[in-house]
């Protein structure tokens, strides 16, 4: 994360955001939100859990073109009291773990190009609205994220921030979680990129295990390309319970007597839903 930049760019505000100055995205901006958003929805029936989808509906992200975050905020607001803010692309943790304590959800100024529809270093609007903000008019899931910027918080003050970003990476970013029938997809990381909302659900490869908030924030994780293991949630309820149950400071001092797990690690006693070959991994080996 940028931390080594510790002053907003020119014409950002202190807390890193701008205005999101809808009328300038051209018709060919426009375009590609509307490409990526058809492909997505079709692709995700049956495979995002009912809550994502449900979102989409409720805040009319399926209406034509890039949303205006004025309206989005509306909407959301009278849902569950989030509001959607722009800002031009990765922030400093401590702002934007503050921007989550207040339901304020920060989201990328621009859309990537037409000719880099699956290509991303850092999230553009459509990862960050289509990804993210369905579930934030879901109540439980709502109240999970403003828990996390809390618990950020906390942890920058206990020098336990890369723990703390496992647990949003493989809940947040690339969480599954129990359907009625079989697994569903709810992370945002998923459910925006078109390879990996089949990969994460039906491919041999990756593991798929039962959440666990201490094994989650041993894991290490790839940023690079497809996980090796997802973490499958029973519900959001159980999600929100496990972090709001956990004292996280004696957690951290716990977890630093513990080595790291790989990312495709397996334990002993853990619920495995799927055991994976990861073929995908030792045929994709790292840069
Ligand atoms: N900035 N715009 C933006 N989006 C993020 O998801 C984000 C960030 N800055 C820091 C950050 N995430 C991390 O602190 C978390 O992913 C842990
Ligand atoms: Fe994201």
């Amino acid at each position: 994360m940028p931390n080594d930049r510790i002053s907003p760019p020119p014409g950002a505000a202190s807390d890193w955001t701008i205005p999101q100055n809808w009328g300038a995205f051209t018709r060919e901006e426009h375009a590609t939100w509307d490409t990526l958003f058809a492909r997505q929805v079709s692709m995700l029936r049956g495979r995002a859990t009912p809550e994502f989808l449900d979102g989409l509906d409720r805040l009319r992200l399926s209406e034509s073109g890039i949303p205006d975050f004025a309206e989005l905020s509306e909407r959301l607001m009278r849902a569950t009291g989030w509001q959607v803010v722009a800002v031009p692309g990765l922030i400093p943790d401590d702002v934007f773990f503050d921007h989550l304590a207040n339901r304020r959800f920060v989201a990328g100024n621009f859309i990537r190009r037409p000719d880099q529809l699956d290509y991303l270093e850092e999230p553009d609007v459509f990862h960050d609205v289509f990804g993210h903000v369905p579930l934030l008019a879901h109540p439980t899931f709502a109240d999970y994220m403003q828990a996390y910027g809390e618990g950020g918080q906390r942890a920058l003050g206990l020098g336990a921030l890369e723990r703390l970003s496992r647990l949003y990476w493989y809940t947040v970013e690339f969480g599954l979680v129990r359907g009625d029938d079989g697994l569903k997809l709810y992370g945002a990381g998923i459910v925006s990129s078109f390879s990996e909302s089949r990969f994460a659900l039906d491919d041999p490869s990756p593991n798929r295990i039962g959440f666990d908030l201490a094994r989650v924030m041993r894991t290490r994780y790839r940023i690079d390309d497809f996980q090796q293991s997802y973490f499958v949630v029973d519900s959001f309820e159980a999600l929100l319970a496990a972090t709001l149950e956990t004292d996280f400071a004696p957690l951290y001092d716990a977890l630093r007597e513990q080595p790291d797990l790989a990312p495709d690690a397996l334990l002993p006693d853990e619920t495995v839903f799927t055991r994976g070959t990861q073929h995908y991994a030792h045929t994709h080996p790292r840069p």
